[in-house]
């Protein structure tokens, strides 16, 4: 059954209705292209199959009442809120993303709290803190819900871009939830479409959706859930972002994205020791995703491998974001002979790919799934990912089966 179809099961037993539409909003990996996005950078993210269902109603009362379902059906209800009275601070834990939500659409104009609120039930099966994006992909699937219900449908004439709800969804995770996060997930779960992955310039807002068909060429991409969730992460994405934006002060930059290549040799001379690896992670992950986006144009797609292990080892050495368990996971996937592999998303925990040929990708499984148990680690949760539709109404939920079953 598909997530939209168990969020609208779900809520016609919990209300006793039948929900007004059900939206959804899918996770992401980014081929490449890390740590760019708040550098006004590139990146190269593709939709997974896997998706955050939102099934919603208008109330009457002004409140946002919200439940989510779990794997075995069982709902956890969040404490139902006054839209009106929606500030940061106000929510805290899980409800405070759907909440953040609604707070920035409202600072938009776009009162859901004065139209009467509204009851929302959300499904999905995005694995949540494995890096994929799973809280990003609920603020998608709710922002389009609650837009949903003002009768502002995306894409249709006069409704708000998909770009501007990324913006305002981010608006919501920055200053409603607290996490100081950049724009690419966000894009990636609105603007991704199947089968391509979308090159994204953030600072212009730029984006090209380029066909990305592993299998077409006996190649897979394979992501490796590590299941490990570090508590450095937090703490450790504000630090690195302020690193970066202390280094384009230095370098009298309005951002790092900046900074040439050919020019990083005495960009480095004029930062401090702690700045310039930082620095030199995001100049040149910014050049290598140039350099995958030329090769896949020009269908060279297994040449892509070397440059998804350098962004690995820039993250892991000059960043210092990864961890054992990713380390060991693209080390393990490499020796069984992926063409590349790289940790994906904040760091310190949560997935990584390889890429491989289809002829390699049962050794591949096989090897990192030793190296994980020689290591004691929890298993890891691998599976194949093919570019997925972006985030939109399910209004026949059919078309998401398709999905689901590409995921299966
Ligand atoms: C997290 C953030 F949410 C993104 O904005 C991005 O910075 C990413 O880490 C690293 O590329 O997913």
């Amino acid at each position: 059954m598909s997530q939209a179809h168990r969020a609208a099961k779900a809520f016609l037993t919990q209300h006793g209705r039948a929900p007004l539409g059900v939206w959804s909003a899918p996770g992401r990996v980014n081929l490449i292209g890390e740590h760019t996005d708040y550098n006004d950078g590139f990146v190269l993210p593709f939709a997974l199959p896997h998706r955050i269902a939102v099934a919603a109603a208008p109330r009457e009362d002004g409140l946002l009442a919200v439940s989510t379902i779990s794997d075995n059906g069982r709902a956890q209800r969040a404490e139902p809120v006054a839209v009106a009275e929606l500030e940061p601070g106000t929510v805290t834990g899980w409800p405070a993303y759907p909440s953040g939500v609604a707070w920035a659409l409202r600072r938009q104009g776009f009162d859901i709290g004065a139209a009467g609120g509204a009851d929302l039930v959300i499904a999905g099966d995005v694995p949540a803190g494995a890096g994929l994006s799973s809280s990003h992909a609920l603020e998608c699937a709710v922002a389009l819900a609650l837009l949903g219900l003002l009768g502002h449908e995306l894409d249709a004439g006069g409704a708000p871009s998909r770009q501007e709800i990324a913006r305002w969804v981010q608006h919501s995770e920055n200053d409603f939830v607290g996490a100081p996060t950049g724009l690419l997930d966000q894009t990636a779960s609105l603007c991704c479409t199947r089968g391509n992955v979308l090159f994204l310039d953030v600072r212009s807002g730029a984006a090209e959706q380029v066909p990305f068909d592993a299998a077409a060429e006996d190649l897979a991409v394979l992501v490796i859930d590590t299941r490990a969730n570090h508590s450095l992460a937090d703490s450790a994405y504000g630090e690195r972002r302020r690193g970066c934006e202390r280094a384009a002060e230095l370098l009298g930059v309005p951002a790092l994205r900046d900074v040439a290549v050919d020019d990083l040799p005495s960009a480095l001379e004029r930062l401090p020791a702690d700045l310039g690896p930082l620095a030199r992670h995001v100049v040149t992950e910014n050049a290598r995703v140039l350099e995958t986006v030329s090769l896949l144009r020009a269908g060279k797609m297994a040449q892509i491998g070397p440059l998804l292990t350098a962004s690995h080892e820039s993250l892991r050495d000059d960043y210092r974001i990864s961890c054992a368990e990713l380390d060991v996971a693209v080390d393990a996937a490499l020796a069984a002979g992926a063409l590349g592999a790289r940790m994906v998303g904040g760091g310190f925990g949560g997935s990584a790919i390889a890429l491989t040929s289809t002829a390699l990708l049962d050794d591949v499984r096989r090897v990192v799934t030793a190296a994980y148990a020689e290591h004691a680690f929890t298993p890891p949760r691998l599976f194949v990912a093919v570019p997925a539709a972006g985030a939109g109404r399910d209004e026949a939920a059919e078309d998401r089966e398709t999905d689901q079953n590409e995921h299966d």
